[in-house]
């Protein structure tokens, strides 16, 4: 298994030197110098660092996490690894599997890299990296100075390699794991927020450092608050309850990024509630069976208002017409967020976002046209979030509309959100990365044994 994942990644980066070459010529440089990165103080007045984020150019070539490497890379050559194994006492190396080592011409320094090899002399060269010091130390600017050249980078990284994109699908089976736990625990425990995220870290063997972004695990109204990451530690699940879980995995660098809403209890409530998540469910999978090759990502986000208004008029939440529910912003005030974003190396990756939405989109991170190889979320939903409909509330003619009891006895469930990652096929349509993986047979078994790569 671990085989296939090294033979992927040595095709992979045989692609990245052929998607780099051009950019060689086209900006005048020799060699570009990639910088795994450094950690950060977490503040100037203390000496705790944050855990190292490796910069995702560097990562999209190796998965490598460690502090301080280099990669020189120069047009027809081997790309150079530099790194230091020098010891030190207060830090455990970085796990590594000698294997990604293979596509890469490698100089391990037992101390500190000699910087003056690193670049030969006479060569025109670039830093792409965050550390001023190390930039300065091999004489060279940095590249994301020029808006054009950091452009053409991320543009090589929408298209995805088979190595990227089996990557993102071990990365989405990992969560699926924990989405599997909690949504279990959910149902039958009396757990808090806290204790839900813990156990979805356990099930998808993670450190809270090591996810892709911070677990948005939220019981009742707190599914309101989009980035919603506080954990409570007292209040427990009760009766009929509500739970908002927007959590991912990481592989070699690669982040899922999925989100599931349950609902728990009996009565009339949890019964509309809970036909609310299906009908999301539902619209969410007409989008992606839409979501083809050619279309404007931005007009699927369009099209998702159009399909929750539809779902408000049949949940008897708006009396009005659908497209009333649309043009009148009402479907935006209960759906403030975007349809969704690329995924790669960043949880909202690069490279999608080049055109800028329309004015009444402001917050729509994907505005690309689909295209194959890319990888992208459909995450739609709804939320009572008050301080944007209370404008709403105000309006004669379209607060006349909005069944308000209704609306506001569904406020304490807080909001609905479903989201899976896509990959657009060569055929152009897309394959669903996380579905697969949320088989209901006994607990999530089905979904251990689909392992991919056990690395
Ligand atoms: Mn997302």
């Amino acid at each position: 298994m671990t085989d296939s994942i090294t033979a992927l990644h040595r095709l992979h980066v045989a692609e990245l030197e052929r998607r780099y070459a051009p950019l060689f010529e086209r900006f005048a440089l020799d060699v570009l110098v990639v910088h795994a990165g450094t950690q950060q103080k977490k503040t100037r007045y203390d000496d705790q660092y944050w855990p190292l984020r490796p910069n995702p150019h560097f990562q999209h070539w190796l998965p490598l996490e460690e502090a301080g490497a280099l990669l020189a890379l120069r047009p027809s050559k081997k790309p150079v690894l530099w790194r230091s194994t020098a010891f030190d006492f207060w830090e455990a190396a970085a796990r590594i599997e000698r294997s990604i080592f293979e596509p890469f011409e490698v100089h391990e320094v037992d101390g500190p890299l000699p910087f003056a090899s690193v670049r030969e002399a006479g060569e025109r060269g670039l830093f792409l990296g965050e550390d001023d010091a190390v930039a300065a130390s091999l004489g060279l600017g940095r590249a994301d100075a020029n808006a054009d050249l950091l452009a053409a980078v991320d543009a090589l990284r929408v298209r995805k390699t088979p190595y990227e994109i089996a990557c993102l699908a071990e990365a989405n089976r990992r969560a699926c794991l924990g989405h599997q736990a909690v949504g279990d625990q959910f149902a039958t425990g009396d757990f808090s927020e806290l204790e839900l995220h813990l156990a979805y870290l356990r099930a998808t063997g993670q450190d809270d450092a090591e996810t892709p972004y911070k677990n948005i695990v939220a019981l009742g109204a707190a599914g309101a608050t989009l980035h919603y990451v506080r954990y409570d530690h007292g209040r427990r699940v009760q009766g009929t309850d509500s739970l908002l879980v927007d959590a991912g995995a990481c592989f070699r660098g690669y982040c899922s990024d999925i989100t599931r809403t349950h609902v728990r209890g009996s009565g009339d409530l949890a019964a509309t509630f809970r036909a609310l998540i299906e009908g999301v469910d539902r619209f969410q999978q007409i989008l992606i069976d839409r979501a083809v090759a050619g279309l404007p990502y931005e007009s699927l986000h369009d099209e998702s208002h159009a399909l929750l208004a539809s779902l408000l008029v049949d949940s008897k939440l708006f009396h009005g017409d659908a497209e009333l529910a649309v043009s009148s912003g009402l479907t935006r005030a209960l759906l403030p967020h975007g349809l969704g974003h690329s995924l790669g190396l960043q949880c909202h990756d690069v490279g999608c976002a080049s055109i800028t939405p329309r004015a009444d989109n402001p917050f729509l991170r994907n505005t690309s046209i689909i295209a194959p190889d890319q990888c992208f979320t459909i995450e739609p939903g709804i939320y009572v979030i008050e301080r944007l409909l209370a404008p709403f509330r105000a309006h004669a003619a379209i607060g006349a509309l909005v069944n308000w009891k209704l609306l506001d006895a569904l406020s304490p469930f807080g909001g609905i959100r479903v989201e899976d990652d896509l990959v657009v096929e060569s055929t152009g349509a897309c394959r669903n990365l996380t579905r697969p993986h949320f088989v209901s047979s006994p607990k999530g078994a089905a979904a251990r044994d689909g392992a991919v790569f056990l690395a």
